[in-house]
């Protein structure tokens, strides 16, 4: 089997080799319909021999179409029947299943499917998120379900008030995504930076990077909060390059430490690191469409 996960930003794809990843590579995500069939046209020469595909994809999806919570991730591919496309590409069965749902399930099965109720969030390019509980994968009947980055808010932006690509106003992902720091920072320092930028500016003392990173954490500490109010959660992953990055988890146990004991739900790093889309997709699409 051919995994993929399909992101904002980059698309990794590895064979799926008796629960593990082989061969795995990296592209950017293309930025247009005719750069993306390029890129699933190069992708397809890279791996011949596939007899199924699964891919990870950010966005909604019903397992054949891909569909946009916030359409200013990926503009382009708004109702698009990516499952079709990529049967077609390989000639063989294929399915989708949301990038951070994909990523919550791998790191279910990871720890030997424990914990039975543990959320998975990852900070990229926007911030999603994928809920296991009682043991199950919760996608929901749209596909909606555990997507933390459009929870409102209680913060607003350091740069103010933000509609989301979703539609409402100061949405998590408006203040916590690596656009999001992007777009605060170059708004507030008066050139183009990206998230990279805004970390290294942290690690270096810059105030306004210090500060756009301490309200991202505290955002992100409410919205698990919120969660763990909802949802009484065993644990939580965080993954995401954002998630992943030198001192993120710390800044967001910190703000945690704010909240009552009560809500302070517990929070590592996903054991998988960069790789929790992948996995999970393997582990689920091959319950589903088999495993060669
Ligand atoms: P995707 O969203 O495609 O799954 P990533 O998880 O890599 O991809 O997230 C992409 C976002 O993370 C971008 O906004 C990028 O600028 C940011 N990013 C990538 N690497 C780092 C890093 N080392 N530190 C901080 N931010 C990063
Ligand atoms: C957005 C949304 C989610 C996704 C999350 C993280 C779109 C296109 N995506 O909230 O479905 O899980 O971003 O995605 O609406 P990533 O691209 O940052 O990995
Ligand atoms: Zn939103």
């Amino acid at each position: 089997m051919l995994v993929l996960d399909i992101g904002g930003t980059k698309l990794a794809a590895a064979r799926w080799v008796g629960g593990r990843l082989q061969d795995r590579r990296q592209w950017p995500m293309p930025p247009t319909p005719e750069t993306w069939r390029q890129t699933l046209a190069l992708i397809a020469t890279t791996y011949p021999g596939v007899s199924r595909v699964a891919a990870a994809v950010t966005g909604l999806t019903d397992g054949r179409v891909w569909t946009a919570v916030n359409p200013q991730l990926i503009s382009f591919w708004d109702g698009y029947a990516l499952a079709d496309a990529l049967t077609q590409a390989w000639q063989c069965p294929s399915i989708l299943l949301n990038d951070a749902q994909a990523a919550a399930w791998g790191e279910f099965v990871a720890s030997d499917r424990q914990p039975a109720n543990l959320l998975f969030i990852t900070l990229s390019t926007g911030v999603g998120g994928g809920l296991v509980l009682d043991g199950q994968l919760r996608s929901g009947i749209s596909g909606l379900a555990g997507h933390i980055g459009h929870v409102s808010s209680g913060l607003a932006p350091l740069d103010g008030d933000t509609r989301c690509g979703c539609g409402r106003l100061n949405c998590l992902e408006t203040l916590a995504s690596g656009t999001a720091l992007a777009r605060q920072a170059s708004r507030l320092l008066g050139r183009p930076l990206d998230a990279e930028s805004v970390f290294a500016g942290w690690h270096a003392g810059d105030p306004v990077c210090r500060r756009l990173l301490e309200r991202a954490a505290q955002a992100v500490a409410q919205a698990l909060g919120d969660a763990h109010a909802l949802l009484d959660l065993d644990e939580v992953r965080l993954g995401g390059s954002v998630g992943l990055a030198p001192g993120m988890i710390d800044a967001v146990r910190q703000a945690q430490q704010a909240l009552p004991a009560r809500f302070r739900v517990a929070l590592s790093l996903a054991r998988l690191g960069a790789d929790a889309g992948l996995m999970g997709v393997g582990h689920w699409a091959s319950d589903r469409l088999g495993a060669p």
